[in-house]
């Protein structure tokens, strides 16, 4: 396995959403390990600490796209950052925060990325603007940005336009899915591989078929973007929105192994981690345990 220059960016918002705590994830993924768990693997890891995310009430408000300001603000400073940190070679791991945080993550690699491929491993389809969203929260709509819709500016962070292609998105246990997103899916064909599957096909071949799915796009690079709550609650409690029937601790351990395996994997974010809403942080505990296998620990 190669040894990657790591660097760690913490985002501390939790303006994306209404549950409080959730600004406390980096600090949570931190405290279980996670810088000293990648160093054992044998990579070079650099704390760069937390992006600044001012008081959203100081800020743009907006009806239907909840602390629009706040979120602009970290996420076209997280956008800068990311950008610089490809251009030094280094493999950016993001810790979140909710996931409007995606928004800028996305923003900074499309500055190096032309055809990037994005596994979304996510409960929801995180694709709603203000207009099909059902709470007004940003989270709920990184992606829908990404592909370049919704309000300009988010879409505008890092340079005007989309920054990835719809064809080349995988989306992993989705189970809760707005009516808008349902239509937009389908709109454009996007690849989904949603509890069903999982449940049908098995892990295994889910990861094999979206690994297959991304090459045979041809992308230049391939990001994961993981949300907790993609994990069962009964595994990762400590999210602000669970959804029930979700993906087992060892399927998603599995799922990190194959795309390790795969060498294709050049960027990362873990999202949605609330210790206020966990025991025993034992939701950041699962993000750092899969760190370790997407970043290539072995078991024996
Ligand atoms: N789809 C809902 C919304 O847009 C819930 C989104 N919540 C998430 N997304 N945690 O990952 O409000
Ligand atoms: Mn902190
Ligand atoms: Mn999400
Ligand atoms: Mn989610």
């Amino acid at each position: 396995m190669e040894n990657l220059q790591i660097s760690v960016i913490g985002v501390p918002i939790d303006f994306g959403q209404m549950r409080r705590g959730v600004d406390m994830g980096p600090s949570a993924i931190r405290y279980a390990g996670a810088i000293e768990r990648l160093e054992a693997i044998g990579h070079t890891v650099k704390d760069e600490g937390d992006i600044y995310v001012s008081n959203a009430a100081q800020l743009e408000v907006h009806p239907k796209l909840r602390n629009l300001g706040a979120v602009v603000e970290a996420c076209t400073q997280l956008s800068n950052r990311v950008k610089e940190t490809v251009e030094q070679k280094k493999f950016p791991l993001i810790l979140g925060g909710d996931h409007s945080i995606a928004i800028g993550t996305l923003a900074g690699l499309a500055h190096h990325y032309k055809n990037l491929g994005v596994i979304w491993y996510d409960a929801h389809a995180d694709m709603n603007t203000a207009e099909t969203s059902p709470s007004g929260n940003i989270h709920g709509m990184p992606l829908a940005v990404a592909m370049g819709m919704g309000h300009e500016k988010l879409t505008n962070i890092g340079g005007s336009g989309a920054k990835i292609k719809p064809e080349n998105l995988v989306i992993i246990g989705a189970r809760s899915v707005d009516e808008g997103e349902k239509a937009l899916i389908k709109e454009k064909g996007i690849k989904v591989y949603s509890m069903h599957e999982i449940d049908r096909l098995g892990m295994t071949a889910v990861m094999k078929d979206a690994l297959e799915y991304l090459a045979s796009r041809n992308v230049d690079g391939v990001h994961l973007s993981l949300d907790l709550d993609g994990l069962d609650p009964l595994h990762t409690p400590g999210v602000g929105t669970p959804v029930p029937g979700g993906i087992t601790y060892r399927e998603s351990h599995l799922a990190m192994e194959m795309l390790q395996e795969s060498g294709v994997l050049t960027s990362a974010e873990f999202v949605e981690v609330n210790p206020v809403l966990d025991t025993k942080n034992s939701t950041a505990n699962v993000a750092v345990e899969l760190m370790g296998s997407l970043l290539g620990e072995s078991l024996v």
